[in-house]
């Protein structure tokens, strides 16, 4: 067997028991490490860096950092210092890349083939973007999108545009926004983001930018190639373009944490089955769990505290299994009814799989 590949030493705090180190820009949650609380550690929590990271020099004065606001009536630069003055509103939610899941397609996409842990439920604090644009006067006449732009160093030679992180949100996403600067209790993390990040709860991870540099107000979407090009959903065999669906808001999603085929044997008799459910963009309403497969389903409780729209509830099912093998699988359904489909939508890219068969786990009972 390969051994494990060592903790980049941008995250050497990380927890190395609980990830996989896919590359030194991308860490996966291992499925056993979720746990049956709701909140995911920072130690455990996924990373995925499109560029490398800032030098952590940046994390030095956080209260210097500064964001540019354009698209505003009063455009101008402001410090952490200063937006720590303008409020503070906190959120738990799920922060999922939009490739969580691109393990199962059948196609092989390129980009890392995560399972399921390219997710985690996290707790976010730092001020409401639209304080911040009401300090500055409102938006400015025109305004559709909330154009969010990282701050890494762009490599000499290379065309910004082609490989900055900038991507664009419907304005609508204003209302539950926020420019953070917490994770989970403590200032962010260079590699989370910090000193400062843009938070877009029920949106995929990309649309979450880390140590965010400018935040504009904007008439149209980004030519940016991370949003006009990638991160689209485009048929199988065909290059994305703009004119594709954009990963945007997220879709109701489940999956089973235990037990895992990779524990062993499950001992015959009473089965706690459990596992995370959310609704993405929308609430979550239940969570059913199917010990065949898919053929018949029933009611799983919610357990822990419902800590809002944008976070995922752990759920459990009790079972009492005989001797057997099982396919144990979950199926989510949101506040508008949407029940989390039997299939992936296929995609080249291998985008937004929400799938309860690819998520489904085989266990044998003894
Ligand atoms: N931001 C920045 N600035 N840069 C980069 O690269 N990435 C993305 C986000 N943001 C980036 C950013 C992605 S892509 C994701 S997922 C996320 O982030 C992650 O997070 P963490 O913290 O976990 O690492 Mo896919 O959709």
């Amino acid at each position: 067997a390969a051994t494990a590949k060592p903790l980049p030493a941008f995250v050497s705090w990380k927890d190395a028991s609980a990830l996989i180190v896919h590359s030194s820009s991308t860490l996966e949650t291992k499925r056993s490490a979720f746990g049956t609380s709701v909140i995911t550690p920072s130690e455990q929590l996924f990373i995925r860096n499109n560029l490398n990271a800032p030098d952590a020099s940046i994390l030095d004065n956080r209260d210097a950092w500064t964001v540019s606001i354009e698209g505003v009536k009063s455009p101008r630069e402001l410090s952490v210092a200063e937006l720590k003055t303008l409020g503070i509103e906190t959120v738990a939610m799920v922060l999922q890349c939009s490739g969580n899941g691109r393990g199962f397609f059948p196609h092989k996409p390129s980009g890392t083939p995560w399972t399921v842990g390219a997710a985690g439920c996290v707790v976010w604090s730092g001020v409401p973007l639209k304080n911040v644009v009401q300090a500055l006067g409102g938006l400015a006449d025109g305004a559709r999108y909330i154009t969010g732009t990282g701050g890494e160093k762009i490599p000499d030679g290379v065309d910004p545009n082609s490989v900055k992180v900038e991507r664009s949100v419907p304005i609508a996403a204003l209302e539950d926004a926020l420019l953070a600067w917490e994770l989970n209790g403590s200032p962010i993390s260079l590699a989370h983001g910090g000193p400062l990040r843009l938070i877009v709860p029920g949106y995929t991870g990309v649309n979450n930018i880390k140590y965010v540099k400018t935040v504009a107000f904007t008439p149209k979407e980004t030519t940016a190639g991370i949003m006009a090009n990638r991160y689209r959903v485009s048929p199988v065999g065909t290059k994305a373009t703009s004119e594709h669906e954009s990963v945007l808001g997220m879709n109701v999603k489940s999956w089973i944490n235990g037990p895992l085929p990779e524990d062993g044997n499950v001992k015959a008799g009473r089965v706690q089955i459990h596992g995370v459910a959310f609704g993405g963009i929308e609430a979550l309403r239940g969570v059913e769990v199917s010990l065949d497969g898919g053929k018949t389903w029933q009611a799983a409780r919610l357990v822990g505290p419902d800590l809002g729209k944008y976070a995922w509830r752990q759920f459990v099912f009790s079972a009492d299994l005989k001797p057997g093998t099982y396919t144990l699988a979950s199926r989510a359904t949101d506040a508008k009814g949407t029940v989390q489909p039997e299939q992936r939508v296929e995609n080249q890219d291998g985008y937004n799989n929400n799938s309860w068969r690819d998520h489904a786990v085989q266990v044998t009972v003894a």
